[in-house]
């Protein structure tokens, strides 16, 4: 029988890799998101020939009225909820959207799947925004005490621990990845390693001169997405749901991923970035490193592509990019 999925944020980052990783596999997927002004051809980021090859529909995280039809209408036998307000800073600026949008839909859905009597597989998308970023506390394994340092970070931790206690108390069938920050060719434009790889393309076209950025010293885990949708599915199909940290196992500071990325156009980063007070957190998370042992023992999955692959394939596809989209004053 063939499988069918729904994936919430199907117009991110990771929903987009996920739909295509779940159509070469052969399930029949459904995608939920959000109405918009913008044309759906303008937010899908995978080629715009899948869509034909996908259902979607208008729904909201938010609304578990809207969850629950969806649902009970699609009768899914994976759900991946990856639907959320992603961006840190964003989540001070509105932290009761960010508790509605991040902590509260992982309940709604699986009330929703345990209404309708489905036995539906469910992952949630943690992170490693739930762990403090002590540098004592690197790397981070599933028992690494977690203590956020943000809204956001609450509001996931929030919902891994609801993901554990529906698993726990109902037996239901739900996985949650906690996932160290992972990048691509289409990563929003706001988080530091897209910021950077468009601030450089931009200089090299003479468009700009300077990129302004915050904590240069932080540092992250930084992983390849399309290859972490893969762990997601793996996740998903083993005989029993469980916790799993994905990540690389390296870490390195936002100054590093600059050093390289300008070494890759011949020039010294220090001239072209400014610390901006405008961009420092209250709070920073500081140190993230994975430290990933039980995904490569148990889901025999180990990252290919590591930081200074994932620096150029960035730097070099919007290099790319700017050349062939002038027009987009990106
Ligand atoms: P992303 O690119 O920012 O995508 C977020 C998605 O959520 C978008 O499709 C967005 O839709 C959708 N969304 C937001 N609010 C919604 C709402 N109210 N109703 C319906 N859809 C809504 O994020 P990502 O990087 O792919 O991350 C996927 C998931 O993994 C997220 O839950 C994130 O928190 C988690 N995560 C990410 C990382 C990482 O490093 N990327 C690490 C750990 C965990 P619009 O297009 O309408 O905005
Ligand atoms: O790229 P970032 O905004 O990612 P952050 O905050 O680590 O969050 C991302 O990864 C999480 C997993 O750990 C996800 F759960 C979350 O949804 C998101 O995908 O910032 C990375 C670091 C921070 O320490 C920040 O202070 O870069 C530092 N930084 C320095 N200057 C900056 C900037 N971040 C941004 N976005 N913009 C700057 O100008």
């Amino acid at each position: 029988m063939k499988k069918i999925a729904l994936v919430t944020g199907v117009t991110g980052q990771d929903g987009s890799y996920l739909t295509e990783l779940l159509l070469e596999k052969g399930y029949k997927v459904h995608g939920l998101l959000r109405r918009s002004t913008v044309p759906i051809e303008k937010r899908i980021k995978f080629d715009i020939k899948l869509l034909s090859e996908i259902e979607l529909h208008f729904g909201d995280i938010t609304d578990p009225l809207s969850l629950n039809s969806i649902i009970r209408e699609v009768r899914p036998t994976e759900i991946y909820n990856l639907a959320a307000n992603t961006f840190v800073p964003g989540s001070w600026e509105a932290p009761k959207y960010t508790m509605e949008t991040v902590a509260l839909p992982i309940m709604y859905i699986a009330d929703a799947v345990r209404a309708a009597k489905l036995d539906t597989k469910i992952y949630q998308a943690s992170t490693s925004e739930m762990f403090s970023g002590d540098k004592g506390e690197a790397p981070q394994n599933e028992k690494t005490p977690m203590r956020p340092n943000n809204p956001y970070g609450i509001a996931k931790l929030y919902a891994h621990n609801m993901a554990i206690h529906y698993r726990d108390a109902f037996g239901m069938f739900i996985c949650c990845g906690i996932l160290f920050n992972h990048e691509s060719e289409r990563r929003g434009e706001n988080f530091v390693t897209r910021k950077i790889t468009l601030g450089l393309a931009r200089i090299y076209n003479k468009q700009d001169h300077k990129i302004h950025l915050g904590n240069l010293y932080s540092a992250r885990d930084w992983g390849y997405a399309k290859e972490y949708v893969d762990c997601m599915w793996r996740m998903m199909q083993r005989p029993k749901p469980d916790d799993y940290i994905i990540g690389t196992g390296e870490m390195h500071s936002v100054a590093e991923f600059c050093e390289y990325a300008f070494n890759l156009i011949g020039v010294d980063w220090k001239d072209f970035i400014v610390q901006d007070p405008r961009f420092l957190r209250p709070k920073d998370v500081q140190y993230l490193r994975a430290d990933a042992s039980k995904a490569k023992r148990i889901l025999k999955w180990k990252p290919e592509v590591k930081f200074k692959e994932l620096v150029e394939k960035m730097v070099f596809n919007d290099l790319e990019l700017l050349k062939t989209n002038n027009e987009l004053n990106l």
